[in-house]
């Protein structure tokens, strides 16, 4: 997809007020239709998100010979096909900005007996992929990239594959859960240990159909061989979508925001912890466990924050947030400083970059690092800047209007699809200033 044709324009200034519920789980959302197509029996999804990200998984899918049904209003009917029922797509699986897709599918697909490839819009094809091609190419499976280590991905089918023990250099659900996908496939016991928590819901939602993992400290193990029981799932609305709210609220004067039924897994929640420290007055209401997810409500009322050393071990926590809390420590006195990010420049775009880009074309000292970003808060200017084509990008900057002295006009935005579809009236509903066009 070509995002280079929507811009949003934000007017300066204004607060955020009210009830929010933003957009359903994109990780949740991508490994409900996963391990629904491939249990035994019928899995009904409710809040599943409708955005391009997880859609893409959706119609590889289809593509592979799975009855879905819908998504009408967030509901899904999954017709599992049990572990061996997908079939050879007619065409390549085109997964779009997905790195989720793409990754998770490649140890998935590695199990089975045909052949797939799977590509990606120009994002998506400059990410690296060796990180899952190397370790299941351990277990015997066939992935080849480009000569950069990129897609798209061809996966030789018909491998007979081996568990293996991983250690995984980098902190990446998405490397863990490619991994264990595979080791469902594979002879004996697969293991992965990360260096650090990242997200865990491959884990969590595998037992919720029935499948053991076994988890001691920071490795998680499966075994392969077993089958998949179909259930129902309830995907929580995203705390990467909350972010944008949860800063906007934290930085615009007046603000009181709510935002409800939020996933608040313990491996998700850096976020909260990051504002909490920098000052952010957040209060988690309503607790509950929603399909063996935490959830919660979450308030927010604006505050005078102040710049922070961010604590390392936060980050894998936060990995997706960073770019909304540059936009906090632009607002905050003094100085933040990030470091142990380095992953931020493989993401949808070299997020350390093209946010100090964005950064410094308002008027804020910004200054990139190899790993991180030093930022000194003080005032946002009015003016223009370029998405990237990374969503999460477009709707940081777009919180960032309402502590600007002027309008702010961000270009490439279509992207948000990919995981807030709707962002915009939300956004404008909770007080933001905000317009979409087309500037063709
Ligand atoms: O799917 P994609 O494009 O990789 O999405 C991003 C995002 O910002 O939406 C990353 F750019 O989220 C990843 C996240 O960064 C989603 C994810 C998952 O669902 O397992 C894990 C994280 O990636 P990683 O590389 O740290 O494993």
């Amino acid at each position: 997809m070509s995002g280079s044709d929507l811009v949003f324009k934000v007017s300066p200034g204004g607060h955020l007020q009210g009830v929010v519920r933003v957009a359903g789980d994109k990780s949740i959302s991508h490994r409900s239709i996963m391990l629904g197509s491939l249990a035994n029996g019928v899995t009904e999804i409710s809040g599943f998100l409708e955005g391009d990200d997880s859609l893409a998984t959706l119609n590889a899918f289809r593509a592979m010979g799975v009855r879905i049904d819908g998504p009408q209003d967030g509901n899904v009917t999954v017709h599992g096909v049990g572990m061996h029922g997908l079939k050879a797509p007619a065409a390549p699986l085109d997964l779009g900005n997905s790195g989720t897709s793409m990754r998770l599918l490649a140890g998935l697909l590695a199990g089975q007996a045909f052949d797939v490839e799977m590509m990606g819009d120009s994002s998506l094809n400059s990410r690296p992929m060796r990180r899952v091609s190397v370790p299941l190419s351990e277990m015997g499976a066939v992935v080849e990239g480009t000569e950069a280590g990129t897609p798209p991905l061809k996966i030789k089918g018909g491998q007979r594959l081996k568990g293996i023990s991983y250690e995984m250099p980098m902190a990446s659900a998405q490397v863990k859960s490619s991994l264990l996908l595979a080791g469902l496939y594979a002879d004996g016991e697969t293991c992965v240990t990360e260096p650090a928590p990242t997200r865990d819901h491959t884990e969590r939602m595998l037992q919720g159909f029935g499948y053991e993992v076994r988890v001691s400290g920071s490795t998680a193990c499966v075994s392969g061989g077993g089958a998949l029981r179909a259930t129902r799932i309830d995907v929580p609305a995203d705390i990467s979508s909350a972010t944008f709210f949860m800063v906007g609220a934290a930085i615009a004067p007046g603000s009181d925001v709510t935002l409800q039924h939020v996933g608040i897994n313990p491996t998700r929640i850096g976020v909260i912890n990051i504002l909490r420290q920098m000052g952010g007055d957040i209060e988690v209401q309503n607790e509950r466990i929603v399909g063996g997810e935490p959830v919660a409500d979450i308030r927010v009322r604006s505050s005078q924050l102040h710049g922070i050393q961010i604590p390392e071990e936060q980050v894998p926590l936060a990995i997706d947030e960073f770019p909304a809390l540059f936009v906090a420590a632009a607002c905050a006195e003094g100085e933040t400083l990030l470091t142990g990010a380095e992953e931020l420049r493989v993401k949808e775009s070299d997020r350390i970059q093209v946010m100090a880009d964005g950064l410094v074309a308002l008027g804020v000292d910004a200054t990139p690092t190899a790993d991180g970003m030093v930022i000194r808060g003080g005032e946002i200017n009015g003016g223009s800047v370029d998405s990237g084509g990374d969503h999460r990008i477009a709707m940081s900057f777009a919180m960032a209007a309402l502590r600007a002295t002027g309008e702010i006009k961000i270009s490439d935005c279509a992207n948000v699809n990919t995981s807030f579809p709707g962002f915009v009236p939300l956004a404008r509903d909770a007080g933001l200033q905000i317009s979409s066009q087309n500037d063709g």
